[in-house]
C-alpha cells in the first residue's frame, strides 16, 4: 500500500478505527510508518481521534459495548505496533530515572497509559509498566522494587478515581512519599484533583507526561535533545 502522510491519511485511519476495520487499520499504520509518519502523530491525528469518536457515541447511546470493544481492539493493535516503534526512537540514550506506571484498581483502560510508557521510554526514562486494575499495595511494591524516582497512575473512569488518593497516602504513611514523584492522567483527571488528593502533577497527552516528569525531576533538555 503506497500511501502519503496527509490529513486524508489521519482520517483513513481513525476511520479503521471507527468501522472496526482491524485489517486496514494494521496496513494503514505499516504503510505510514514505511512513508516516514510520526508515529505518536498517527496516534494522537489518526487512531485516537477514531477512538474518541467511538467514545462519544459510546457515550451518546448511539453505539454499544461490542462495538467499543471491536474499535477499542482496533486501536490497540495499531497503537502496539506504533508505541513499539517510539520505544525504539529512544534506544541507547541515557537514563532520565525510573518511573513505575500502571492503572489503578477497578480500571481495565491501557491504551493511553501504554502510550505515555512508550513515549516516556523514547524520552529517556525507565519505564516499568505494571498493566491495568493495580491496587495500592502492587503499586507500592513495584516502587520498592524498581527503586523508581516517580510513580504514574492513569484511570479513564470516575467511579475508581479516589484508589489514586489511597496509593498517596499509603505512601506517605510507609514514608516513600518524599523520595518519589507522583504524576496521575486519564481522561476524569483535573488539575483541581491532583491537587486536592497530593500529586506532584497531571499529564494531559504523552508529551506533557514528559513536560512534567522532567519538571518534576529537574531535567533540562538541551533543544531537540531527549
Ligand atoms: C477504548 C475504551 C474502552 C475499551 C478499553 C480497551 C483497552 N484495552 O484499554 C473497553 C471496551 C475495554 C472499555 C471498557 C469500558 N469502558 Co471505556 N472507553 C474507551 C474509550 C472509547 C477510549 C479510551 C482510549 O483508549 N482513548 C485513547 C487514549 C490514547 O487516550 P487516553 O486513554 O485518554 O490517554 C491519554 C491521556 O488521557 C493521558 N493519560 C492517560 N493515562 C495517563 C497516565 C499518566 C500517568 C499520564 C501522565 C497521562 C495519562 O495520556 C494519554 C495519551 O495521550 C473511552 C472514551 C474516551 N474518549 O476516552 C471510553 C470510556 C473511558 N469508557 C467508559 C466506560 C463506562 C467503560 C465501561 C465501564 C463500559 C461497561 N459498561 O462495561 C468499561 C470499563 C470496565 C473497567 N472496569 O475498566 C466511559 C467512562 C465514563 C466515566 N466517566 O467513568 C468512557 C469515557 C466512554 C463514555 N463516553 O461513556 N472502554
Amino acid at each position: 500500500m503506497a500511501i502519503e502522510i496527509n490529513d486524508e491519511y489521519f482520517e483513513k485511519l481513525a476511520q479503521a478505527v471507527i468501522d472496526g476495520e482491524e485489517e486496514e487499520c494494521v496496513e494503514l499504520v505499516n504503510a505510514g510508518l514505511e512513508a516516514g509518519v510520526d508515529p505518536l502523530e498517527a496516534v494522537e491525528k489518526g487512531l485516537g481521534r477514531g477512538i474518541g469518536k467511538v467514545g462519544e457515541d459510546f457515550g451518546a447511546g448511539i453505539i454499544f459495548l461490542p462495538e467499543l470493544a471491536m474499535a477499542a481492539d482496533v486501536m490497540k493493535q495499531g497503537t502496539a505496533i506504533l508505541d513499539e516503534r517510539i520505544k525504539a526512537s529512544g534506544a541507547d540514550r541515557l537514563s532520565h530515572g525510573k518511573v513505575v506506571i500502571g492503572t489503578i484498581k477497578g480500571d481495565i483502560h491501557d491504551i493511553g497509559k501504554s502510550v505515555v510508557a512508550a513515549v516516556l521510554q523514547a524520552n529517556g526514562y525507565d519505564v516499568i509498566d505494571i498493566g491495568i486494575d493495580i491496587d495500592v499495595d502492587t503499586f507500592l511494591d513495584a516502587v520498592k522494587e524498581h527503586d523508581a524516582d516517580a510513580l504514574g497512575m492513569s484511570t479513564l473512569l470516575t467511579l475508581p478515581l479516589m484508589e489514586m488518593e489511597k496509593v498517596i497516602q499509603r505512601m506517605q504513611e510507609t514514608g516513600m512519599r518524599d523520595n518519589v514523584k507522583v504524576i496521575v492522567g486519564g481522561c476524569p483527571v483535573t488539575q483541581e484533583f491532583a491537587d486536592e488528593i497530593g500529586a506532584d502533577a497531571v499529564g494531559f497527552d504523552a508529551q506533557d507526561a514528559v513536560l512534567k516528569l522532567d519538571g518534576l525531576l529537574g531535567i533540562n533538555r538541551p533543544c531537540g535533545d531527549a
